[in-house]
């Protein structure tokens, strides 16, 4: 069967047909590379759509116990987290690196991830050492956002397509800002729509260099869901608490779209990523971000540079 295949294959590929003996003779000199091409398409096919880092897949424990969201993490003692507490956290691009870090004190983060059949479930333990209060998410125009404040982004591919772009309204992609404040914090959910006459977004530095923010026909805009996030679709409840070294966060939500079994039992990878912003001042851009999965490159709007989410059955 599979000979017969490739022999389709050469006619298809060669465009001609020749004689039976010397289509033989081809197909013996042929037959091995066929099949490497044929394994490469397959492969090609399935590719791993995310992050190539090694470290950048998260394996979720199914919740087993009650998890209550109020800033408190001693109910999730028995989850694995990923402390990012080391230089090659940091995301390099728009006048950002590691290069004002000062250490742990800084900026740390520690996030752990759960779910069962409804809900995903994220904590995250933030040291940092000057939180301030927002005031991109404040800010009418788009000359600042919740991209310039304190608090969490949390993206999610969750039918782990791996696409390169999504709007504001797409149900699978995500790209959510959770940004601190002691009374009134805010969640936004995506930040771009289509807008066919846009030229390219661009971020200037302050040396007046640019670079690309998304791509051409695409447009700025918040989607402060703040109001709405314990409604359809999120379901979600979240909650801020101010620590002694900085803040805790506390995450449930749900992900439509995603098929919320375990890998092995009809579950598919999920696309995740995390970060964690600081702006020390409390004006003007942001200072760092850690970032688990997307270092470089525009992780905000292409899910390739998400790290790989993984539920298990225990
Ligand atoms: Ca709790
Ligand atoms: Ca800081
Ligand atoms: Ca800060």
């Amino acid at each position: 069967m599979l000979h017969s295949m490739a022999y389709s294959y050469i006619y298809v590929f060669l465009g001609f047909r020749v004689s039976s003996h010397r289509c033989k003779y081809l197909m013996k000199q042929l037959f091995p590379l066929i099949i490497v091409f044929i394994l490469f398409l397959t492969s090609a096919s399935f590719a791993q759509p995310f992050s190539p880092y090694e470290w950048a897949t998260y394996y979720a424990s199914k919740n087993i116990r009650q998890i209550k969201i109020d800033g408190n993490l001693e109910d999730w003692s028995d989850a694995p987290g990923v402390s990012m507490d080391q230089e090659k956290w940091f995301f390099v691009g728009q006048g950002m690196s590691s290069s004002k870090w000062t250490g742990v004190k800084d900026l740390y983060g520690n996030f752990k991830v759960k779910w069962d059949d409804e809900f995903i479930y994220v904590a995250v333990e933030v040291w940092d050492d000057k939180v301030t209060a927002p005031h991109g998410s404040v800010t009418k125009d788009n000359t600042s956002g919740s991209w310039d404040d304190d608090g969490v982004e949390i993206m999610f591919d969750t039918d782990g397509c791996g696409r390169s772009r999504y709007y504001i309204g797409d149900l699978m992609h995500h790209e959510y800002h959770f940004v601190y404040d002691d009374k009134t914090p805010f969640v936004f959910d995506n930040f771009w729509v289509p807008d066919p006459n846009a030229r390219q977004p661009m971020f200037t530095l302050p040396d007046g260099t640019q670079e690309p923010l998304a791509y051409p026909g695409e447009a700025l805009s918040k989607n402060n869901v703040s109001e709405k996030f314990s409604d359809p679709p999120y379901y979600g409840n979240y909650a801020f608490k101010r620590t002694e070294k900085g803040y805790n966060f506390e995450l449930k939500m749900k992900l439509p779209g995603a098929a919320m079994k375990p890998i092995n039992k009809g579950g598919h990878k999920i696309g995740f990523d995390i970060c964690v912003n600081d702006n020390d001042e409390g004006k003007g851009p942001l200072k760092q971000q850690l970032h688990w999965s997307g270092m470089n490159g525009m992780f905000w709007r292409d899910c390739k540079y998400f790290g790989t989410l993984i539920l298990l059955n225990k």
